[in-house]
């Protein structure tokens, strides 16, 4: 039996905010035994927990509460490890909802928003198996921090350029030149842009002869014709993206630059 001093201790453990890593909300996670799993298949007993892992025979789901409540609209990293597979999926579900169906082996991570459960789902079969869950979270982004890289088009690093007649990226500015065909010019995130916030959005339409230009963040923003400097706040909700697209339309002539992203409540 605990002592109630060491109870408090793990209490205060457990609320205390720091550098210490973020808490992983699954306990056993990595099947050491069959802990706290709740267990269902097709009636032939083939759904396991053995040898530190997770393993479907047959199509079914171990599931679990989270140790700590999950937050109804927020977003959770989830990381798993799928090996022995043979065929079918795996698919994790988190506070009641379903993120991505997985049919190999490998390490994965995404981001899912909770709905409205505590559970954890792990959803497989037949024949394959689970290991090393984490759920952590949830992802904040922190507010008023530039979330762009390079938004000021010194140089095209951290930039895609998409399209049949592709924009460019010099003079410090993003640059559509005509040609069929919508010019993108996408990044990667490395801070993800989730929770349920809202996001300012700004970017400057420099010159224009032809066509529009518009942004990419949680859905598309308004088309722009006229130069100018141009703001629109985002709510971020189930569909989420990782990345900003500054963008031109199909045809269009002008000069893009000071492409922003912040996060502001
Ligand atoms: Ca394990
Ligand atoms: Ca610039």
């Amino acid at each position: 039996m605990r002592s109630r001093a060491l109870d408090f201790r793990l209490l205060l453990a457990r609320r205390r905010p720091g550098p210490a890593g973020p808490e992983n909300l699954i306990d056993n996670g990595t099947f050491d035994s069959a802990a706290g799993w709740t267990i269902t298949d097709q009636g032939g007993g083939t759904n396991i927990i053995a040898d530190g892992k997770l393993t479907f025979g047959e199509n079914g789901t171990a599931f679990r509460d989270t140790n700590s409540p999950l937050v109804e609209g927020l977003f959770y990293q989830v990381e798993y490890t799928v090996s022995d597979f043979e065929g079918s999926a795996f698919q994790a579900q988190l506070g009641g909802t379903n993120g991505l169906a997985r049919s190999a082996n490998g390490t994965y991570s995404e981001l899912i928003r909770a709905g409205p459960t505590q559970t954890f789902v792990a959803n497989g079969g037949p024949v394959l198996s689970v290991d090393d869950i984490v759920v952590t979270g949830p992802v904040e982004t922190p507010l008023n921090v530039e979330l762009v890289v390079n938004g000021g088009f010194d140089s095209a690093d951290g930039w895609t350029l998409g399209g049949a007649n592709p924009a460019n990226i010099s003079g410090g500015t993003l640059n559509a030149a005509g040609g069929s065909g919508t010019k993108t010019c996408t990044q990667t995130s490395s801070i993800h842009p989730v929770n349920a916030g809202t996001y300012e959005v700004t970017f400057t339409l420099v010159s224009r002869v032809a066509g529009t230009a518009f942004f990419s963040f949680a859905g598309s923003g308004t088309g722009r014709p006229v130069p100018g400097t141009y703001t629109e706040e985002r709510v971020i909700s189930d569909t989420f993206t990782q990345t900003f697209t500054l963008a031109a339309t199909s045809g269009a002539t002008l000069s893009m630059d000071n492409f922003s992203v912040k996060r502001i409540a």
